[in-house]
C-alpha cells in the first residue's frame, strides 16, 4: 500500500546514485537498438576455438573505439531466464525469487517502463522483433504493460519448417526478415530485436554448422559455438544492413548476454573449454559474465570495468539519451557514474563486488578466486554492510511488484499507460 512506497522511495532515495555528466544526452535523439544475444557468455568474446574466432563479429563491435564494453557486468536473473532480463532492462525492477515476473504480473501490473518513459518524454516509437510466440513468457501481455507500440513475433514472420529451430526463427532468417519492420518503424525508434537459436541445447542444423563443436563429450556444451558462432554471423549480417541504410550513423546499439549459456552443472566441460585445470563455484561465476557492449558513432569508447548487472541498463541508457530518472522507482543505476556502487545483487542473494564475490554461501577474494575462510573483523563488518544492502534491494523490488506498487507513485509528467490502447496482432483491429 501507500506506505510501502514511501519505504521504497526513502530508501532509493537515501541511495541515489548521480548519474556521469560528461555522458547526459550524447545519445539524444538517436534511434536504439537493443540487441537481445540469447545466453551469451562474456567469455566468448576473442575467444578462439581451434585457432578460430568463434564471435569475429562481436569481437569487432566490443573492441570498437565507439564502443562502452563492460567487462565486469554480470546477469542478475533468477527462474524467469529471459523475461527476467527482460524486466529489469525495462523497468530496472530485478525478477522474483522463483517464477517469473512478467508471467505472473506482466499483465495486471502498472509499470513505469523504458518504451512508456521515452515515447512520453521524447516522442520515440518503440517497438520488439522476435521471431517466436507472442505469447511466450507472457509477451504479449506485458509489452502493453510496458507501453510498446508494437510487438512483431513470429505470427508476423514467414515461416517454413526448416527456418525455425528450438524457441523460433533462426536468427539469420529472423534479423532478414525483419527488416521490412524495421524500415517502416519511423525514428527516433526504440527497438528491441530477441535472438533465440543461441539456446540450449545448442543444436542446429548442419548446413549452419560453420565451426566444428567442442570435444568436451558433454553433448549438451559441446553445441555451445556452433549456436553462438552462428548467432554471431547474424549479427555480422544486420550491421551490414544497419551501415548500407545509413542507420549505424543515427542509431545506440545496445548488445547485451540475457544470461549464461552453460549452467553451473558443467563445470569439467567449461573447465575444459577454458583450458583451466580446477573450476569452482567462483570460477563459475566469472565463467558466466555477459557482456553489455553501447555501440554508438561518435561515442567515446572503452572497455569499462566497473562491476554492474543488468538491473543498472535502463539508468544507464536513460542518462546517455539525457532523460534523468531522479524520483523514478528504479533498483539500478547509471554504470558511467563515478558513484557507481559496484555490487551486483544476484537474485538468490549472493552478489560480486569488485573485492568480493559471495557464491552458494561461500566467500571469495574476487581479484584471486581465493576461497575466504577466516574472516577479519574489517571483512565480517564490509560483508554485512553488502549483505544488507543486497537483500533489502532485492526485498524492496519485490514488494514493488509483488504489491503492484507503481499505481499508488508516479513522477508527476509520467502519463500511466492504458494497456487497451494497444494490440499486437495482424488480425486485431
Ligand atoms: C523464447 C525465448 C526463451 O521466446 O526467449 O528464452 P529463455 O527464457 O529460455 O532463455
Ligand atoms: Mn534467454
Amino acid at each position: 500500500n501507500v506506505s510501502d512506497i514511501k519505504a521504497v522511495k526513502n530508501y532509493l532515495k537515501a541511495n541515489y546514485v548521480k548519474p556521469n555528466s560528461q555522458y547526459t544526452g550524447v545519445a539524444k535523439g538517436k534511434n536504439v537498438l537493443i540487441i537481445h544475444l540469447e545466453s551469451f557468455q562474456q567469455f566468448l568474446i576473442d575467444y578462439k576455438y581451434k585457432g578460430k574466432y568463434v564471435t569475429p563479429n562481436l569481437n569487432k563491435i566490443y573492441h570498437s573505439k565507439n564502443s562502452l564494453s563492460f567487462d565486469n557486468f554480470f546477469n542478475q536473473v533468477g527462474q524467469g531466464k529471459t523475461s527476467d532480463a527482460e524486466m529489469m532492462l525495462e523497468n530496472s525492477l530485478f525478477g522474483l525469487q522463483s517464477g517469473s515476473a512478467m508471467s505472473t504480473y506482466g499483465t495486471t501490473n502498472t509499470f513505469e517502463s523504458a518504451p512508456a518513459i521515452l515515447s512520453q518524454k521524447l516522442g520515440y516509437t518503440t517497438a520488439v522483433m522476435h521471431g517466436g510466440t507472442a505469447s511466450f513468457w507472457n509477451r504479449n501481455n506485458a509489452y502493453k504493460s510496458f507501453g510498446y507500440d508494437y510487438f512483431f513475433s513470429l505470427n508476423y514472420y514467414k515461416n517454413k519448417a526448416d527456418y525455425s529451430i528450438g524457441y523460433g526463427l533462426k536468427d539469420k532468417i529472423f534479423f532478414k526478415e525483419s527488416v521490412p519492420f524495421l524500415e517502416r518503424l519511423p525514428q527516433p525508434f526504440y527497438l528491441k530485436m530477441i535472438t533465440v537459436t543461441n539456446h540450449y541445447p545448442y543444436q542446429l542444423d548442419k548446413p549452419n554448422q560453420t565451426i566444428s563443436k567442442t570435444k568436451t563429450g558433454d553433448e549438451t556444451v559441446d553445441g555451445y559455438v556452433q549456436t553462438a558462432h552462428y548467432l554471431d554471423q547474424a549479427v555480422g549480417e544486420l550491421m551490414k544492413y544497419l551501415k548500407k541504410t545509413g542507420l549505424l550513423k543515427n542509431t545506440m546499439l545496445v548488445f547485451y548476454g540475457d544470461h549464461y549459456g552453460i549452467s553451473g552443472n558443467h563445470h569439467a566441460a567449461s573447465a575444459e573449454l577454458l583450458g583451466q585445470k580446477t573450476f569452482n563455484d567462483f570460477d563459475n561465476v566469472q565463467f558466466q559474465r555477459v557482456p553489455l557492449i553501447i555501440n554508438m558513432k561518435g561515442l567515446k569508447g572503452e572497455i569499462n570495468h566497473t562491476y554492474g548487472g543488468e538491473i543498472d541498463v535502463l539508468p544507464t541508457l536513460l542518462n546517455l539519451l539525457g532523460v534523468s530518472n531522479k524520483g523514478m522507482i528504479q533498483f539500478g543505476h547509471d554504470l558511467l557514474s563515478k558513484q557507481a556502487p559496484q555490487i551486483v545483487a544476484q537474485r538468490n542473494g549472493d552478489f560480486i563486488t569488485p573485492t568480493y564475490t559471495k557464491v552458494d554461501g561461500g566467500y571469495y577474494d574476487t581479484k584471486t578466486g581465493e576461497k575466504l575462510t577466516k574472516l577479519s573483523k574489517k571483512q565480517k563488518r564490509e560483508l554485512s554492510t553488502i549483505n544488507n544492502k543486497v537483500t533489502t534491494e532485492l526485498s524492496l523490488s519485490d514488494r514493488v511488484i509483488e504489491g503492484n506498487l507503481l499505481r499508488f507513485y508516479k513522477p508527476k509528467w509520467f502519463k500511466y499507460v492504458k494497456t487497451s490502447d494497444y494490440s499486437y496482432n495482424k488480425t486485431e483491429a
